[in-house]
């Protein structure tokens, strides 16, 4: 259900606006920020914007399994992060589903707990782009209002996704993926500048975070010789992530460079599409070893 009011685009500019204000018990704000930890759209809000929207979000259980939360085609009311359970992504080729469980056409994908969905109606006031569907018999959501969502939200996740499309389309790791899981690292990305000279990773800690060079040249070594050369577009910091193991080298900053980097939990996320390419990559240096 959509009020008029949520669909009069401009009606998210009135200065007269007031953010919804739904109370909430003590073990819903544990849970609430539990669920939102998780969730990159939430990571770069300052504490202020981040109360206004843990406060305007609202419990919505879901009870059953097969209940559509959103369907195809439909305007765009709700922004939702799924605390408890999984929810189908199903798309119809012809761009809107039909009514009932036929025709929600092809399941592209699956979001769980921590995940979010239904920004894109939202940020682009367009039409709902999948019907998503709860799969367990019980789950969690929590949903926030379509003004609240464009007004506090949607800068910095709008601004981050325009600021990173450009440049990940030009990754090559990246150009298997759909323009939509773009937009997903794009929100969990971090800019990092280092000067020149300065250690990026460290031969031997553990890893936190994996890398793309958005600018300016770096270089990996191993026991302090060059064993790489990374410009733009390039990516480094992946193995220590997919085999649990330390750095295996060190990647210094060649000239000032400037870094986009995913942490840990976006890697395993978002990265898993592209986990072969990045494990075919030959790093043995060593000339005793020839691979077959
Ligand atoms: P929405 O407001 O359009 C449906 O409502 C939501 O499904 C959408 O926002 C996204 O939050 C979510 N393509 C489009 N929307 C997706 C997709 C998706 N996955 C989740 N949503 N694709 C799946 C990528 C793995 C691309 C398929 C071609």
């Amino acid at each position: 259900s959509v009020s008029a009011e949520s669909l009069n685009p401009t009606s998210s500019g009135s200065d007269s606006w007031s953010p919804p204000f739904h109370p909430k018990s003590d073990d819903q704000v544990s849970r609430l920020k539990k669920a939102v930890s998780g969730n990159f759209l939430f990571s770069h809000l300052d504490d202020e914007h981040l109360k206004t929207v843990l406060d305007a979000l609202v419990e919505k259980p879901i009870p059953a399994k097969d209940i559509k939360v959103i369907t195809q085609g439909d305007a765009g009311d709700y922004f939702y992060i799924v605390e408890e359970g999984a929810f189908g992504v199903f798309i119809h080729p012809s761009g809107a589903a039909q009514s009932g469980l036929d025709g929600l056409g092809n399941q592209v994908g699956s979001i769980g707990p921590g995940g979010s969905f239904g920004e894109l109606a939202l940020m682009y006031n367009a039409p709902r782009a999948a019907t998503i569907l709860s799969l367990d018999a019980k789950s969690t959501l929590w949903a926030l209002d379509r003004i609240t969502f464009r007004r506090i939200l949607m800068d910095s996740a709008f601004q981050r996704r325009r600021m990173y499309e450009a440049f990940l389309e030009e990754v090559p790791l990246l150009a298997s993926l759909k323009p939509y899981e773009r937009s997903k690292i794009a929100d969990a990305l971090d800019t990092i500048k280092y000067a020149a000279g300065s250690i990026i990773i460290n031969e031997g800690d553990p890893g936190d975070a994996f890398y793309l060079l958005e600018s300016g040249e770096a270089e990996a070594t191993k026991a302090g010789m060059s064993v790489k050369s990374y410009s733009r577009g390039d990516y480094f910091g992946e193995l220590a992530l997919l085999d649990d193991k330390p750095r295996a080298a060190s990647v210094i900053a060649k000239t000032d460079v400037k870094v986009a980097r995913l942490g840990r939990d976006g890697f395993k996320r978002l990265l898993g599409p592209v986990e072969q390419i990045m494990r075919r990559t030959e790093y043995d240096v060593d000339p005793s070893k020839t691979s077959p």
